[in-house]
């Protein structure tokens, strides 16, 4: 177990990285994940989980009954900890830093909590251009100091590389215009309408925010970093092509420059595939809704992360064992499959299924002749 907590500054940090040094050097989960967004031959298809951190650990729920998800990231010891939990436990490629999308909203004179059960809620949503010039400059080391502390701790205990995040502008805007989760993003795709000179202006706000924000975290040690544009598959690809393309565009030419590689994530997202990938992302995420040799011909020059349906593993094992292998089988052991979910892990999900369908991707060996079709 790879306990940070208890240990003080610097001194704690070697004392970890000596103890990692020992067994780290022949971990092969050091470098398949980053070897996969290269498109580089790995020994086995690399596997981690969004959301993998908290929810469904049993040791995150004990950390968690007495520190709320904000305590948490403003704790770096403990943000670490809970950080390399699921690397423990599950064996995944990857360990993704403990955060919320909405953790720098405080860096924007942004008020908001995290409600149990409910998710961000933010205390004044935007609804004019006036409340968007009130947003503050996003200064990451005053905004999010102790969660690049986080960052400098994990990089000397872990034995998997580390991945940095942020939400999407598009994303972030869902929050701060809707005031809290949605389902359809009325308000947001009415604003993005009807106030086309106020949306130009949120988005150039938090592409700015965003790639400062990932920029800290590359410079903090974070070896990759993944964009989470979660809600923008309700959008067409009109809209998208028109109101969102142009600020990943414009967020891909920032971070594209960090010299990590990069993750283009959404869900329902299909439909959308080419023009996520027009706008940057060396690994492009797929969700469920689309086959993952399909959506990889859509994407043919980048690296693909998914797409396994996070709902099949609340049912039997038999489901989830058919559906890995299917993607699998699909993905034919071409360099640059990156097995995940294809949304974030379910708060029910059992723990000791994670560990059965890391050892499955694992224990895989594609068949002679390439990818298998199978059944759709
Ligand atoms: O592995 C991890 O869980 C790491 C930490 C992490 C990440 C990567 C958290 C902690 N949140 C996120 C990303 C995140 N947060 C996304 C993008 C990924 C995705 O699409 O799932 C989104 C959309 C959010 C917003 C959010 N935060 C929601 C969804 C609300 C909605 O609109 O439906 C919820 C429920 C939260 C709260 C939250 N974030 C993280 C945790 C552990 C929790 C649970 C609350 C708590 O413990 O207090």
């Amino acid at each position: 177990m790879t306990t940070i907590r208890g240990a003080t500054g610097s001194t704690g940090a070697t004392a970890a990285t000596a103890a990692v040094c020992t067994t780290g050097a022949a971990d092969p989960r050091a470098d398949r994940y980053l070897r996969a967004t290269r498109r580089e031959p790995t020994d086995v298809t690399p596997v981690w989980f969004m959301r993998q951190a908290g929810r469904s650990l049993p040791e995150f729920r004990a950390i968690r009954a007495s520190a709320s998800l904000v305590e948490i990231t403003r704790d770096p010891a403990l943000c670490a900890e809970v950080t390399l939990q699921p690397v423990d436990r599950l064996g995944v490629d990857a360990a993704i830093l403990f955060a919320d999308i909405t953790t720098p909203f405080t860096g924007l004179g942004v008020d908001f909590e995290i409600k149990p059960g409910v998710g961000p809620v933010v205390a004044r949503p935007i609804a004019s251009a006036a409340d968007i010039g009130r947003l503050r400059t996003f200064e990451p080391e005053a905004a999010v100091g102790p969660l690049l502390e986080a960052i400098r701790l994990i990089r000397a205990a872990s034995p998997v590389p580390l991945i940095g995040f942020a939400g999407a502008p598009f994303t972030l805007a869902c929050y701060l215009i809707e005031g809290g989760p949605s389902r359809d993003f009325r308000r947001t795709r009415t604003f993005m309408h009807a106030e086309p000179a106020a949306w130009a202006a949120l988005m150039a706000r938090l592409v700015d925010a965003t790639a400062a924000y990932l920029a800290a975290q590359v410079a903090a040690g974070a070896q990759a970093i993944q964009v989470f544009d979660s809600w923008v598959g309700g959008l067409g690809p009109l809209d998208y092509r028109t109101s969102v393309q142009p600020w990943m565009t414009r967020l891909w030419a920032s971070i594209g420059m960090l010299g990590v590689p990069t993750t283009h994530f959404g869900v329902g997202t299909g439909g959308l595939l080419a023009l996520q990938a027009e706008a940057g992302g060396d690994v492009i995420g797929l969700d469920w809704h689309v086959a993952l040799d399909e959506g990889w011909a859509k994407v043919p020059d980048r690296a693909v992360q998914g797409n396994l349906d996070p709902y099949l593993l609340l049912g039997p094992w038999a489901g989830v064992e058919a559906a890995a292998r299917w993607i699998l089988d699909l993905a034919g052991g071409r360099p640059g499959h990156i097995f995940n979910l294809g949304h974030g892990v379910l708060p029910e999900t059992d723990a000791d299924t994670l560990v059965r369908l890391v050892e499955l991707v694992h224990g895989y060996r594609p068949a002679a002749g390439g990818p298998r079709r199978g059944p759709r």
